[in-house]
């Protein structure tokens, strides 16, 4: 007899307060990263029967500067007014960047330096939504993780706006707050000792890795196209292992163009192997869905039947897990690839 799959999602209308443009291939169009991806998830998490859906509760920002630094967290609540302020009404987007050896670390008095210094690239706009869809998003992952942390196996946090770029100052690649990064700093608030952060997006996590790269206490790993030819470009290399008390708390598998499950699985195999090792309390899973084979913006062969494969590989771990949903830019299949995987965490448990 099947299995009844019951994994609680949490979901958050806010997202769609958000919508914005990026800078890419040398000119300004609308974001990849737009309000019909999370619906479409959403859409398949009803017509799928996966199981309840949740509205995110209130957390304090004492959450979110749990991962992030004070200023950087001041400095998205008010970015936009202090843009609006200057009499723009369209997105901001940074246009000045403190590379190497310009990289000093004062905050700049006005906002168009401010973006530059708390910004990896031009892909994470500021609009008049964002910050209450970014905060939202962080909630929805609390949500989630609380959910765990009070005794469930497993839940969904359906997060939009996406985190694993954002790093402890500063957004890119989409990413705001790091829901993923936040969720974990919660358990740990909570009383526990160690966590790990399996991120699993087409994307190096560089937002994560930098939040934990010095501390023992989260263990992150991270599969990813190689950053020699893929974004983020300037981390997710294989020698990137910690640093300090966090040396050997990092794990990076970069893959090449066209790598498919074959390759694939060995990898994750390796990646949850360290994860066991670490005996974690509570896993974070960072599901980005975009090395699916017609993913318009990466490079990987993953089929939808993989994803249930590897929602089962993860099941294996045996440790309670809370998914953060991330990258994903098929629309039409991001929720199949999604509910997919946590369809086979659940059938595997
Ligand atoms: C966010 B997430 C490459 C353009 C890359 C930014 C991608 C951000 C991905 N030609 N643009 O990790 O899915
Ligand atoms: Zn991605």
């Amino acid at each position: 007899m099947e299995k009844d799959i019951r994994v609680l999602t949490v979901f958050s209308n806010n997202h769609r307060l958000h919508h914005g443009s990026e800078l890419k291939d040398g000119a300004i169009t609308p974001s990849f990263e737009n309000p019909q991806r999370a619906d479409t998830v959403l859409a398949r998490v009803h017509s799928t029967g996966l199981g309840d859906v949740i509205a995110e509760q209130a957390f304090d920002r004492g959450c979110y500067v749990a991962a992030h630094s004070e200023r950087y967290v001041s400095f998205l609540e008010s970015a936009w007014s202090e843009w609006a302020d200057t009499g723009k009404t369209h997105d901001a987007l940074p246009l000045v960047w403190p590379v190497r050896d310009l990289a000093i670390d004062r905050e700049p008095g006005f906002i168009d330096g401010k973006l530059g210094f708390y910004a990896m690239d031009a892909g994470a706009p500021i609009t008049a939504g964002t910050w209450e869809a970014v905060r939202s998003s962080a909630n929805v992952a609390l949500t989630g993780m609380q959910r765990i942390i009070d005794g469930a196996d497993s839940a969904f946090a359906l997060c939009r706006p996406p985190g694993h770029h954002a790093a402890r100052e500063y957004m890119g690649g989409y990413c705001y707050l790091n829901n993923a990064a936040i969720a974990a700093e919660r358990c740990l608030s909570q009383g526990a000792k160690r966590v790990a952060v399996l991120d699993v997006d087409f994307h190096h996590g560089n937002g994560t890795q930098n939040i934990f790269y010095d501390r023992p206490d989260v263990f992150f790993a991270s599969l990813h196209g190689d950053p020699h030819v893929s974004y983020p470009y300037f981390s997710g290399y294989a020698h990137e292992q910690g640093a300090g008390a966090g040396e050997g708390f990092n794990a990076n598998y970069p893959m090449g163009k066209g790598t498919r499950w074959a390759q694939y699985q060995p990898a994750l195999q390796d990646a949850l192997k360290r994860i066991v090792a670490h005996r974690p309390q509570f896993l974070v899973v960072s599901l980005g869905v975009d090395t699916f084979e017609d993913d318009p913006i990466s490079h990987f062969k993953l089929t939808s039947e993989d994803f249930l494969r590897m929602g089962a590989e993860i099941a294996s771990a045996g440790i309670p897990t809370l998914f953060v949903m991330e990258g994903g830019y098929m629309v039409d299949e991001i929720g199949i690839n999604a509910v997919n995987t946590l369809q086979g965490f659940e059938s595997a448990r």
